[in-house]
């Protein structure tokens, strides 16, 4: 409560709730006599240097306000002495207004959601082709760095810190099996890229379904189009949540992929190179294999990078990732067709 105080918040606070679900900072609701605020605390664990990330989010929130006035953008408040976030000893906070009237969504309750979501993430990235992708800090070093990420999960298999292996042999061998899929020797250019596209960090209009603000701007950075569009095939293009224990219910759906595919090119129009539209399934492909490492290394390791609910939530996690890379292969060609369907 002292903590909301140190904000330019208006009205006095009346109630404060948790919400949302992410694995990666703490979020409330903080509601007062006169606005609604999203309440964070930052997970300085993770992102390790919080004047640069608020930097960057300042930085992309003010540009997209001032060109796209018209257009639905995070309204970060800055503390009553005007810093971007506030520190103290129990962590580092930040406030924005929050936004009322929308649905975050885990998964898709059908196409029109994911094709929606898909508009808003290729525009997004329309939104910001004029804005300088090298002015941003790289907040998570080698966030999408699919080499290094299997770098990663190969020490954990050494380690084997928590005695976890046996469990799992089945799984690193998927994903050792796959090394040389990451290097296609193609160069994509460098852009403006969000890095977490899950369907729920789009706020959809509760009553038109229409997207109306993309969220959850931690790790903007420079990037490539093509993870951006992967993360969002790998989260929404599944019919069931990144957590499903009955593996028989989680399959990549086409159906939601080339709904996504519609959407993105409806978003992005021409904005992307022939060789970034080309790679776009790989993308896919990429950004689920990369997740399912990343859960199993965290699982191996003890499950000490995200949130857990139980013992297995990291391996359930990996078992549903994987099957998707499995489905995604299978259906690589009919993929690559759909998206030049609708390429502009
Ligand atoms: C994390 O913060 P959240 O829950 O939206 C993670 C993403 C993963 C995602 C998997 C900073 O996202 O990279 O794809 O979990 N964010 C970070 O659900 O590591
Ligand atoms: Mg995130």
């Amino acid at each position: 409560m002292d903590i909301i105080k140190q904000f330019d918040i208006r009205g006095s606070v009346l109630s404060i709730s948790p919400l949302g679900n992410g694995h990666i900072n703490d979020t409330c609701l903080v509601v007062t006599d006169s606005e609604k605020y999203t309440f964070q605390r930052i997970n300085t664990d993770i992102f390790k240097n919080p004047d640069d990330l608020m930097d960057n989010l300042f930085a992309v929130t003010e540009y997209l306000k001032a060109n796209y006035p018209n257009d639905k953008t995070i309204n970060y408040i800055r503390t009553k002495d005007g810093k971007k976030y506030f520190r103290c000893d129990s962590g580092c906070y930040r406030l924005s207004v929050y936004i009322d009237n929308v649905i975050a969504l885990d998964s898709a309750r059908n196409s029109d959601d994911f094709y929606e979501s898909a508009v808003a993430f290729g525009n997004f990235q329309k939104k910001l082709s004029g804005f300088k992708a090298q002015t941003l800090h790289e907040i998570i070093p080698d966030f999408h760095n699919t080499a290094w990420r299997l770098e990663n999960l190969k020490n954990a298999v050494k380690a084997d810190k928590c005695g976890r292996l046996k469990d799992v042999k089945e799984q690193v061998e998927f994903c050792l099996e796959r090394e040389s899929s990451i290097d296609t020797g193609v160069t994509l250019p460098l852009r403006v890229t969000h890095n977490d596209t899950k369907l729920n960090n789009v706020l959809l209009d509760e009553k038109t379904g229409k997207g109306v603000c993309v969220i959850d701007l931690d790790t903007i950075m420079p990037g490539l189009s093509v993870n951006d569009f992967g993360d969002a095939i790998r989260f929404g293009a599944s019919t069931a949540a990144e957590d499903e224990k009955d593996l028989s219910k989680v399959h990549f759906s086409l159906e939601l992929f080339e709904a996504y595919t519609r959407g993105y090119f409806d978003g992005v129009g021409n904005a992307l190179t022939d060789d970034e539209v080309r790679m776009l399934p790989h993308g896919a492909v990429m950004m689920t294999y990369e997740c399912g490492m990343r859960f199993l290394t965290d699982y191996l390791e003890g499950d000490t990078y995200f949130k857990t609910s139980y013992p297995e939530h990291n391996l359930v996690r990996t078992l549903t990732q994987l099957r998707l890379v499995d489905e995604m292969e299978q259906n690589y060609d009919k993929m690559l067709q759909i998206v030049q369907k609708y390429r502009p």
